[in-house]
């Protein structure tokens, strides 16, 4: 391995200096401003001193800067099951009688009204058949009368057929029937139950590592958490990474640092990060960025694994972007469980049109959520998981994209 130190007026100049002589390989191991200039010099300059290595044998035998980092992707979804309930269309059939009735009773003048939203309802009826037909067990009937349409918008924004029930009938039971007609008051409703599912992480312990797949966002909410730590709630935040895997990656976030005035420690090894965190252990906060890791890559991903197994000061928060597929998020998770798992960080969620999964997602891990991310600017498009924050963005999420 070669070791070299670089003395530059900029970071950025100094990571150029190290890109031309060691390549794209080169992993930056240290930096610091120092005062550069001869003892008789009047006026010392600042300049960046950086240590970088390089391995002289390119990992997996590739250079690194070849790798392309693979979005994760799985064509394996499961088949869903036929149903096994046949629809009962004399219930239908019952419920359009009903409406006449209701017709009848209501008199000439209101007819037509009747008569559009009789139309709608029997459009949200077609609508659920069709959802209960693809699969889950839901017998139609038992939908509350007036929450077809809202059984469906919930399967529409990505919530499970049987979770979307129960949310229905929980609002149907509570909800002052007099106005089932009102859509906003029905969605806040909705909102409130949606809540219940969530719960907010608030981490105890200060040093908090984000973990997951390539390119599901930790390093840019790294950058979102430092900004609103340190800019917003005035604490002394320090980062670290271990995602040395590129130099562009080491880059990207010394870059953050840089610009944050956050004090940056690049760790290789677990005796580094063991290290990093005893040299920041006088700050309020330390947030620990890691390479991205397919969850497929068990021999990789158990390399990661043992940087931070055993050491018990680290909260660990896993990153998920909403706009995977349900089943690799829960594949993601079950793989990276074998680390201590605290909670759940939601990204991108602004990337799909389905919001929902992420309450099926905390259904079937059992896990808090920290925070949710809703877009790429740092430090704006982030906010912390208060339950009925994440429900109405699940609501409207929905609604912006329908
Ligand atoms: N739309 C959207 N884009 C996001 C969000 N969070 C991150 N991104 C973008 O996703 C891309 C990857 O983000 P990174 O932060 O580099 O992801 P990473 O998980 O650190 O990636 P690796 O380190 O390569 O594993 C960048 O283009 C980000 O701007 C989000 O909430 N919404
Ligand atoms: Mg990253």
């Amino acid at each position: 391995m070669i070791v070299k130190t670089y003395r530059a007026p900029t970071m950025q100049e100094a990571i150029k200096k190290i890109k031309e002589e060691l390549g794209e390989d080169a992993l930056i191991l240290s930096y610091k401003k120092v005062k550069q200039g001869s003892f008789f010099s009047f006026f010392k300059k600042e300049v960046y001193e950086v240590t970088a290595a390089l391995d002289e044998k390119p990992l997996n035998g590739k250079p690194a800067f070849k790798k392309v980092m693979k979005k994760y992707t799985n064509n394996n979804t499961p088949v869903q099951k036929s149903t096994k309930k046949e629809i009962n269309s004399d219930n239908i059939e019952e419920r359009i009688k009903k409406l006449e009735q209701l017709i009848y009773k209501a008199g000439k003048e209101n007819i037509e009204r009747l008569v559009s939203d009789i139309k709608s309802d029997i459009d949200d009826l077609k609508k659920a058949i069709n959802y209960t037909k693809k699969s889950e067990d839901i017998d139609l009937s038992k939908i509350p009368l007036g929450m077809n349409k809202h059984f469906t918008y919930m399967c529409d924004i990505g919530i499970r057929k049987k979770y979307a029930y129960k949310i229905i009938t929980g609002v149907h039971k509570n909800i002052d029937k007099r106005r089932l007609n009102e859509d906003e008051y029905v969605k806040e409703y909705l909102s409130v139950v949606i809540s219940q599912f969530f719960k907010q992480s608030k981490p105890t312990k200060k040093n908090i590592v984000l973990l997951g797949p390539t390119g599901v966002g930790k390093t840019t909410t790294l950058a979102k958490l430092a900004a609103i730590y340190k800019l917003k709630e005035n604490r002394k935040v320090g980062i670290i990474t271990t995602d040395t895997y590129r130099i562009g990656a080491v880059d990207q976030l010394l870059n953050y640092a840089k610009i944050m005035d956050i004090p940056a420690i690049v760790s290789i090894t677990k005796e580094d990060f063991k290290n990093a965190i005893e040299d920041l252990k006088d700050m309020d906060t330390v947030l620990v960025d890691t390479v991205g890791r397919s969850p497929k890559d068990i021999k990789r991903l158990n390399e990661l694994f043992s940087i931070f197994k055993g050491e018990n000061r680290l909260h660990m928060s896993l990153v998920l972007a909403v706009n995977t597929k349900e089943e690799d998020c829960i594949d993601t998770y079950n793989q990276f469980k074998t680390l201590p798992i605290n909670d759940l960080i939601f990204t991108k969620v602004d990337e799909t049109k389905t919001p929902g999964t992420m309450l099926n997602i905390v259904v079937k891990t059992k896990k808090p959520v920290f925070c949710v991310s809703y877009g790429q600017d740092v430090p704006t498009d982030i906010m912390k998981a208060q339950p009925l924050k994440v429900s109405s963005l699940i609501i409207k999420r929905g609604v912006e994209n329908g």
